[in-house]
């Protein structure tokens, strides 16, 4: 019916010259565009009705399908609902885009309470649900979230996993994401997560590839960026805290935790981080973060960590992050709250605890009514926790199955989110009594390693040689004797390499030359060994490739150039899926099932499951029928069962 309508439209019959005939009639194109989107969006819905979803680490089905029930906010004096049509405009955020990052640093240093950045549109999705949280589910929430948080640090909403998974597992953009978000928040700052020099990769890139991520991020809506270095390597930080520096971000300089200060048979002691962080105020952070990725920083030692750190910088503020693992997250952050710290890391109750981070609402009731109680409404945190109680039901398949805290991770020392994956794995593999045996492993691969850092990517280091120790039975001291015959897996060599940055302490030898054997050895950070990148080169490619590239695809190629060509590929076939409620993205529709999907404002498709026709034996394939806007519409999609 379209294309007869267009083939017997006025201007197209009289023959009118084509330029003049879209300025004319744009209503006819914007259907072209819309009809393609449509036939793209048909092929997944037929190909997911025959196959079910295809995303990777998916398994089974969503627990709950039903409709979301959204929170209603209240004001407490009228009791009436606050009206959240438009965002909300008061919070932190002001301060940044009127006066500045150092205005903001200031600003949260003289704050009398402790105040609390939300991880849940971040990292706790990213330890929990292997980051699969997709842009629909987090702007369903954003206006209400922008009146219950407005008074929060920060959301951190980007960075870390997020990019990557985004563009590989759920085919989106991570910067349409970023920027969707913006609108709807623009009262609260965002903070994301910056691996230093190796931008939001796994190993280093050339420097002129950070500045230009940085840039683009800054311009893109982010505010405030946590810099860090998986090896606590200060070269390689300082190429991250410049990039934020110079396009104009707050920049909060990360040490990574790791070991146990206390200890004195530990290789990581006071005196070791307190010169960290001399280095990062020297490089003009505007904030200090302390990272503990693995949630082993016991309150005594944050108590110690953070107080010193208060003495000796009265003016520095003071950000900390944790994970839960242990199940002591809740009494770290009130340790480092009463010991001086600006601002804590904390997530929505249904998403947090053990690999994520501590409750919101447990760490708000334990500063409540304090001097450093954060300001933010419990009724209001609750109601936001509604929803989110019911978004981790709809993500059900990428549940690691936990069930309690690990106080082992102070041994093992594995990361939140890695630590999530690997007992997945596990359990996938049918391992479970293999997993006792891989976080030893862990603990061995990490002794061989010289005690590193980890978190990512060189947590990734030791993971993968656990795994190789496990799978080949190899005990420490076999792998140090046979480590001249032994193909170590690719990160492992890329960190003997000195692709991700120096460790403290150097590289042990001699396991680095006998595993290296002819490949080369960095001494220095990487980026000093790294031709520029070309952007011209990448720009001009994706115009040939694309038809046209924004400056944020040129900035994704630049960081995964071939998650990002695969990620193309699929939106040419498919069209961009984020319009997709996550149901109808994970699960098989049900046949006579009616459901909405908004392409774009105002353009509704409304859809039905009709029928899956037989198997053609010819083909392999199977006709489906979907109902879209009260008409018949058929797909054929390959069985591949
Ligand atoms: C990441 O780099 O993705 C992390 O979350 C590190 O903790
Ligand atoms: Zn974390």
């Amino acid at each position: 019916p379209f294309l007869a309508s267009l083939l017997t439209h006025p201007t197209f019959i009289d023959g009118t010259c084509w330029t003049t005939f879209i300025d004319d009639t744009p209503e006819l194109f914007t259907l072209i565009g819309s009809q393609n989107r449509a036939q793209k969006l048909l092929a997944y819905l037929g190909d997911l009705a025959v196959n079910g979803s295809q995303i990777k680490g998916q398994i089974g089905e969503s627990k709950f399908k039903g409709d979301i029930i959204m929170p209603v906010l209240t004001d407490h004096e009228t009791g009436k609902p606050i009206d959240i049509s438009e965002p909300c405009k008061e919070g932190w955020r002001k301060i940044i885009t009127e006066q500045g990052p150092e205005a903001f640093a200031k600003a949260v240093r003289a704050n009398k309470g402790t105040l609390i950045m939300d991880t849940t549109w971040r990292d706790a999705h990213q330890s929990l649900l292997a980051t699969r949280v997709r842009t629909v589910d987090l702007c369903n929430i954003a206006k209400e979230t922008s009146y219950a948080l407005s008074n929060a640090w920060a959301l951190e909403n980007w960075g870390g996993a997020t990019f990557d998974v985004a563009m590989r597992f759920l085919y989106e953009d991570p910067w349409d994401r970023l920027r969707k978000m913006r609108k709807l928040v623009p009262n609260i700052p965002f903070q994301m997560l910056l691996r230093g020099a190796n931008g939001v990769a796994y190993s280093s890139l050339p420097d002129n590839a950070i500045y230009h991520f940085c840039d683009q991020a800054k311009k893109a809506g982010m505010d405030i960026f946590r810099v860090f270095d998986a090896l606590n390597d200060v070269d390689q930080l300082e190429v991250g805290v410049k990039a934020v520096l110079k396009a104009g971000g707050v920049c909060e300089g990360t040490v990574c935790y790791s070991g146990d200060m206390l200890n004195p048979k530990k290789k990581y002691n006071l005196e070791y981080y307190l010169n960290v962080v001399d280095k990062i105020v020297n490089m003009g952070a505007h904030i200090l973060g302390i990272k503990d990725m693995a949630g082993v920083l016991k309150p005594r030692a944050a108590t110690m960590l953070v107080g010193s750190i208060r003495k000796k910088y009265p003016d520095l503020p003071i950000h900390v992050h944790t994970h839960d693992s242990a199940g002591t997250g809740v009494a770290s952050m009130v340790a480092c709250a009463q010991a001086g710290a600006d601002g804590v890391d904390a997530a929505t109750d249904s998403l947090s605890g053990m690999t994520s981070q501590p409750s919101i609402g447990a760490i708000v009731a334990s500063l409540e009514g304090s001097e450093q109680d954060p300001g933010l409404d419990p009724h209001h945190l609750r109601a936001l926790d509604t929803y989110w109680a019911q978004v981790r039901l709809l993500y059900s398949p990428f549940e690691a199955g936990l069930t309690g805290p690990d106080p082992e991770v102070y041994e093992h020392e594995i990361p939140g989110g890695q630590l999530t994956n690997l007992i997945f794995q596990a359990s996938q593999q049918g391992l479970g009594a293999q997993w006792a045996q891989t976080k030893k492993a862990y603990e061995q691969a990490n002794d061989l390693l010289g005690d590193i850092v980890k978190v990512t990517p060189t947590s990734k280091v030791v993971g993968d040689l656990a795994q190789f120790m496990v799978s080949n039975n190899l005990t420490y001291q076999e792998t140090l004797d046979k480590a001249d015959q032994l193909d170590f897996p690719s990160s492992v060599l890329e960190f003997f390499e000195g692709l991700m940055g120096q460790p403290y302490g150097g590289f042990p030898e001699p396991l680095r030359s006998k595993a290296l054997r002819n490949r080369r050895k960095m001494d220095k950070r990487p980026g000093l060994y790294l031709e520029k990148m070309d952007f011209d080169a990448i720009r001009t490619k994706l115009r040939e490739q694309y038809g046209g590239c924004s400056e944020t695809d040129v900035a994704s190629y630049a960081m995964y150039p071939k998650v990002f060509e695969d990620y193309k590929t699929f939106t040419q076939k498919f069209g961009d899926l984020s319009v997709l409620p996550t149901k109808f993205f994970l699960n098989k529709p049900e046949v006579g099932e009616e459901f909405n999907v908004e392409l774009e404002k105002g353009k509704v498709l409304i859809l039905k499951l009709l029928a899956i026709g037989p198997l053609s034996e010819q083909t392999g394939q199977r006709e489906v029928f979907y109902e879209m806007n009260g008409e018949v519409r058929q797909v054929a999609v390959d069985d591949k069962h």
